[in-house]
């Protein structure tokens, strides 16, 4: 079977986006709204294993704040504080503030250049994903996706295989042909659910994680320069990712 398609997780996958960029942000529409809730770096990690930023802090108050009287309508509140939030991720990544992780950029350039499909499945709102590429991978990017599959636009966010089923919907493709890329045990869940061998590339949050069926568990894509480590799976004595080291796994 010949590898056509890409598929890419963004948060964590692309770039460190959650750590300095979306925790800061809920952070400051916390603030904004003068609530006195706070996620710092540890907090964080464990509010990561709900996706979807509304859903999160839904979790928030109800695991973590048991003191919070939840006012009649909460789940417009939610809302406002997630555009709120999603206004401050924006103008950080505006700034260039998020830059793409080793050999992202790299990779991108050199499957377009082979003639190979990209697309986005994410669970995270599609401004952010607009702002991040346009600023963190270049003016015009987000034309190298065919497909940005991201947000509520599916009923059920990762690990629900259903943003990756949409991709691949709208792509025409089988999973048989294509590969995935994520960071997450909850993206790898939802990525493996709709049949794609997975490639994981590990962050801080998720170097832990049950990556029980993924092709292969990378410290990072790696560069020429940079090489990466083999962190579970086959070792293909190849330093870095590129499409030549893709094309062998996906055969495998
Ligand atoms: C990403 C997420 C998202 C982001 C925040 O998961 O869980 O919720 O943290 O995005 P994945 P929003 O990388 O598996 O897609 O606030 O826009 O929801
Ligand atoms: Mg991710």
């Amino acid at each position: 079977m010949t590898l056509h398609a890409l598929l890419f997780d963004v948060d964590g996958t692309l770039a460190d986006t959650e750590r300095d960029g979306h925790r800061p942000a809920f952070n400051q529409a916390f603030a904004d709204a003068g609530l006195d809730w706070h996620w710092d770096v540890a907090l964080y990690g464990k509010l990561l294993s709900v996706t979807g930023g509304k859903e999160r802090m839904k979790y928030y108050v109800d695991h973590f704040r048991p003191d919070y009287g939840k006012p009649a309508n909460f789940d417009d509140l939610v809302v406002e504080l997630h555009q709120a939030k999603t206004r401050h991720f924006a103008a950080l990544a505006a700034r260039g503030g998020i830059p793409m992780r080793p050999g992202v950029k790299r990779l991108l350039l050199e499957a377009r250049a082979a003639g190979l499909r990209l697309a986005i499945a994410t669970t995270t709102t599609p401004e952010n994903v607009t702002v991040l590429l346009e600023h963190s991978l270049g003016s015009g990017t987000q034309d190298w996706f065919e497909v940005i599959a991201a947000g509520d636009i599916v009923p059920a966010k990762k690990p629900a295989p259903d943003i990756y089923h949409l991709a691949l919907e709208k792509m025409g493709l089988e999973p048989a042909v294509c590969l995935a890329f994520e960071d997450s045990e909850n993206g790898l869940r939802a990525a493996l659910g709709a049949g794609l061998k997975t490639l994981v590339t590990v962050n801080d949050y998720t170097l832990e994680h049950d990556f029980t069926g993924a092709a292969v568990v990378l410290s990072d894509l790696g560069e020429p320069d940079a090489p990466n480590r083999v962190l579970a799976g086959p070792d293909l004595g190849q330093p870095f990712v590129d499409v030549a080291y893709l094309r062998t796994l996906h055969q495998r």
